[in-house]
């Protein structure tokens, strides 16, 4: 071990109790859960993972104590934390090496920017695509689970799962026409990640807040056949498959291709 990592280490262990193994809730496939969950491995904190069910998932995290529906949602050193952005700011707190923010002041605000663009533009039409495509293969949401801690057996969350899949289509609206436009949009988001990879945002040795954010959502759109062969030749691809090499989960073709359009147009070469 490098005398950098035992510093690291022991300022960890300075701050944390023996009680202070975490508990993240997530949903099998969830994105930002999987961005969580690589900011807790970064920063070497343990944790259990306990998937949840879509939809019944807000009952639960209510009747668990927390204040809003959606996960990721962590309990860690005596804090309920939720929402990824959120988390990441409060564990660079608990846990402050290594660093999910750089400390110069133009550098963290461009990461910052970067962080948010993922959060709040990103995440849901890869989402809206995802819930589209699981609506018409109920099947394919077996590979999503295949490794998830669900309360009751996969096959038996599979087989009773058209209304939560129902449910989920319409909380994300996941309409014909809003799942057109969320493939649109992809093909400019991908350009723009291009960009921060180019321009040392994100894609650096040390990832930061914002490459596992962006690098979630990239690689799960990239578990969805139609949408792969444009994402991977991209930088974009490579940070994605370099940070989350095994993402679970596979989407069979199901797009109409006249949608992909954009993504046609917009590849590189
Ligand atoms: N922007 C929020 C998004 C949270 C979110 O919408 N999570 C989804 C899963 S990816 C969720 O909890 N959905 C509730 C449901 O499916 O029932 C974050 O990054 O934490």
């Amino acid at each position: 071990m490098t005398g950098s990592a035992l510093s690291r280490n022991s300022a960890r262990l300075r701050t944390l109790s023996p009680m202070s193994k975490a508990t993240l809730y997530t949903l099998p496939g969830s994105h930002p859960g999987i961005a969580t969950a690589l900011m807790l491995d970064y920063k070497g904190i343990e944790y259990e993972r306990v998937d949840l069910m879509p939809v019944i998932s807000k009952a639960v995290l209510r009747a668990i104590g927390f204040s809003g529906t959606t996960v990721p949602a962590l309990r860690f050193a005596g804090q309920k934390l939720q929402g990824s952005v959120e988390i990441a700011r409060a564990l660079d707190g608990l846990v402050p090496e290594p660093a999910l923010l750089p400390t110069g002041l133009p550098e963290r605000e461009r990461v910052l920017e970067a962080e948010q663009f993922g959060e709040r533009e990103l995440q849901h039409p890869v989402r809206q695509i995802l819930w589209w495509l699981l609506k018409r293969n109920r099947d394919a949401m077996y590979s999503y689970a295949e490794n998830a801690k669900l309360p009751i057996p996969t096959g038996l969350a599979v087989r009773t799962a058209a209304p939560v899949v129902a449910a989920s289509v319409h909380f994300n609206k996941a309409s014909d026409e809003n799942v057109k436009a969320a493939v649109a949009t992809l093909a400019s988001h991908l350009d723009r990640i291009d960009d921060y990879i180019s321009d040392g945002v994100i894609g650096n040795e040390e990832p930061n807040a914002a490459d596992f954010q962006i690098a979630a959502s990239v690689r799960l759109a990239m578990t969805v056949e139609d949408l792969r062969p444009a994402i991977a030749p991209r930088p974009a691809g490579d940070l994605a498959m370099r940070l989350i090499p095994g993402y679970d989960g596979h989407l069979p073709p199901g797009l109409p291709q006249e949608w992909l359009e954009p993504l046609r147009e917009d590849r590189p070469g």
